[in-house]
């Protein structure tokens, strides 16, 4: 049996949600997206996604038909009418359907989808060694032209960035910003740990203010870390004793070496084992109920 796909106010089967080829979705990447998972019947960081996804509507104009507290309804909706416990949830909201040619104003009502579902970035086996990356030449978006806060539908730069790594053989690109500090991966935010202090570029290197990113901070601050937001270099990584990245799909991931540099013991690190189980905790424990 498919998924249930929440479409426009309506669960429907998934062979019979489809977007229009004139949604500017498709046609232009105009529209916004977040990428969210459930454990264990229970949807973490909910509000903090929902959060960022209406201040990316609002940076591109987008108005989200639904209310915060609608569409925090609809998404429980969908994850239980799927009967999923743990599942990744992708919300994406179009400028909608209109005449050919750019001009939002040709589209009326945005088209507002769901899917509830599953998701896995590398493999279980990678995930246990670490990963293998490299720094691409595409730059991170520059802040004069769509920020880089904003998750739009146009991942082409991010894209392009992961084709870099993979005709490299690597399993992620790390990239720069236009000054030529780090920024971050292609899906994943970057965390260095040298002598006992965790640091992560700020969000003016381009860096999108990750949800997984912020509850790291938070557990290497409740565990008496010192935490720092400052520009790094591939140098720094080159010489750091541990560094990971994080996003919602690939939660903590160690990386054991950058541009063929071994980092650390070239294993998934001490410290980054015990921000790991504690992240694990939390999304066991926190989040909103999706079954009674
Ligand atoms: N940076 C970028 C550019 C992202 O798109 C993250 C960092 C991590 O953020 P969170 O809030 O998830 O900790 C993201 C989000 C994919 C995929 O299929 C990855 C993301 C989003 C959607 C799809 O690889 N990462």
């Amino acid at each position: 049996m498919g998924l249930l796909i929440y479409f426009n106010g309506r669960l429907i089967p998934e062979k019979e949600a489809k977007v229009s080829v004139f949604d500017h979705g498709l046609l232009y990447g105009d529209g916004v997206f977040e990428g969210i998972r459930s454990y264990n019947g229970r949807i973490f960081k909910l509000d903090e996604h929902l959060k960022r996804l209406y201040v990316s509507a609002n940076a591109i104009m987008l108005n989200i038909p639904l209310e915060f507290s609608e569409l925090k309804d609809a998404i429980v909706q969908t994850v239980r009418a799927n009967k999923l416990k743990d599942s990744y949830i992708r919300v994406v909201v179009t400028r909608g359907v209109g005449d050919l040619g750019l001009d939002p104003k040709k589209c009326k009502i945005p088209t507002l989808f769901i899917i509830a579902s599953k998701i896995e970035l590398y493999s279980a086996d990678i995930c246990e060694k670490g990963l293998d990356v490299v720094t691409v030449a595409t730059r991170r978006n520059l802040p004069e032209t769509v920020s880089p806060s904003v998750k739009s539908l146009n991942y082409l730069n991010n894209i392009m960035a992961k084709i870099e790594a993979n005709n490299a053989g690597a399993s992620e690109g790390l990239m720069l910003n236009h000054e030529g500090y780090i920024s971050e991966c292609t899906g994943e935010n970057i965390f260095i740990i040298s002598g006992g202090c965790l640091t992560t570029p700020p969000v003016s290197a381009g860096t999108l203010e990750g949800v997984t990113r912020n509850t790291v901070i938070d557990i290497a601050a409740g565990i008496g870390m010192e935490v720092r937001e400052r520009n790094i270099t591939r140098c720094d990584v080159w010489s750091a004793d541990e560094c990971f990245l994080t996003g919602t799909a690939a939660e903590i991931v160690s990386v054991i070496s950058l541009d063929g540099r071994i980092i650390g013991t070239g294993k998934s690190g001490e410290v980054t084992n015990k921000i790991r189980k504690e992240y694990s905790f939390l999304t066991m424990s926190e989040g909103v109920l999706v079954y009674e």
